[in-house]
């Protein structure tokens, strides 16, 4: 097992939930801490924000006092992903104009419900894009398949398969239909988003076998969720591995995805784009376009092309993303 440097020799520790200016640290062998960065705590990621939870730490032991072990973190790892969320600048003061979500994630869990919100490929289009841009893995959770009795969810999602992402089918009414999910995530660092709504929190409950997360809080009066997950907290998988309740795609940090770079995150326009007649081809309005001629012939599915011009069009905007 690794330890950190210097004198209390403790063990590798990953944060947990960020609590007021403590952090909850999760320690390779299990034991728990409740640790504090100070002046010297060093990072090995820039100006980032210095600690999130996912981040991988080295902990130094201070004097215990509380119920709980107590620490100080001097240093925070190299981070392999990042999940951010956009800052109000100008009700913060602070000189990130990004905060990390959450650190280190292996795999973005997309969830969406088949009924009630009702599926929206564009949605799912948005955070596919999102997920391409960041290279993060992903896993798409079709929802409350109980309140669907037509098989047209299935229709809309073969589309989905046949690009090649993966798709699983749950309800809550069934917890049989969670088995496959819980083993897509035991051992890793999972992320799930999605809209209010859609089970995010019940399914997370039901993995980590507790009621640990408020669900159902849906807004009377706008029909929007409310928030309830202000700070993000990862919970550990009963099959090892850690699940993190995020914020929908409203809220992430979108400005890596511009209108240049957008085409490259539709993973099928890649094989049409050489055969398209300009290398700057926006694959709208001009002549020779290979990836309109695939759309148009049913090579490209419609739906996503139609997606992409929204997505696109979104973009003289950055707000209107979603
Ligand atoms: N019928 C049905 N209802 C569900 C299912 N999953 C969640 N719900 C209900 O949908 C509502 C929203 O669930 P919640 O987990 O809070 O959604 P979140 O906003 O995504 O975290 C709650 O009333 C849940 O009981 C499901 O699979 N089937
Ligand atoms: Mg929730
Ligand atoms: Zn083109």
């Amino acid at each position: 097992m690794k330890t950190s440097e210097g004198d209390g020799l403790l063990p590798e520790g990953v944060v947990t939930e960020v609590a007021g200016v403590s952090y909850i640290v999760s320690a390779e062998d299990g034991s728990v801490f409740r640790s504090r960065t100070f002046s010297g705590t060093k990072t090995e990621n820039g100006d980032s924000s210095l600690v999130a939870v996912g981040d991988r730490v080295l902990l130094k032991a201070t004097e215990s006092g509380s119920d709980m072990r107590e620490a100080i973190i001097s240093k925070v790892m190299l981070r392999r992903s990042v999940l951010e969320r956009k800052r109000d600048i100008r009700r913060n003061r602070s000189k990130e104009k990004v905060q990390v979500i959450a650190a280190n994630i292996d795999l973005l869990v997309v969830v969406v419900s088949a009924f009630e919100p009702p599926l929206s490929p564009r949605l799912i289009d948005r955070y596919l894009v999102f997920a391409e841009s960041e290279q993060l893995e992903t896993l798409i959770v079709v929802n409350k398949m109980d309140l669907e009795d037509t098989g047209e969810t299935r229709d809309i999602m073969n589309l989905y398969d046949s690009l090649d992402y993966r798709v699983m089918y749950t309800s809550s009414m069934d917890p049989d239909s969670i088995l496959p999910l819980s083993d897509a995530l035991a051992g890793r660092v999972s992320a799930f988003s999605g809209h209010s709504g859609v089970g995010k929190s019940t399914l997370i409950n039901m993995l980590i076998g507790k009621e640990l997360l408020r669900t159902g809080e849906t807004s009377m009066k706008s029909g929007k969720g409310v928030h309830t997950t202000s700070s993000a907290v990862m919970e550990p998988l009963p099959g090892g591995g850690f699940v993190i309740d995020t914020p929908g795609i409203r809220e992430f940090n979108l400005s890596g995805i511009t209108r240049e770079n957008l085409r490259f995150y539709f993973r099928e326009f890649a094989p049409c784009m050489p055969d398209c007649t300009y290398s700057s081809c926006t694959h709208t309005v001009e002549p020779g376009c290979g990836v309109r001629r695939a759309a148009e012939n049913g090579y490209i599915d419609s739906s996503r092309y139609e997606s992409y011009l929204v997505i696109l069009d979104s973009l003289d905007d950055e707000n209107r993303f979603d």
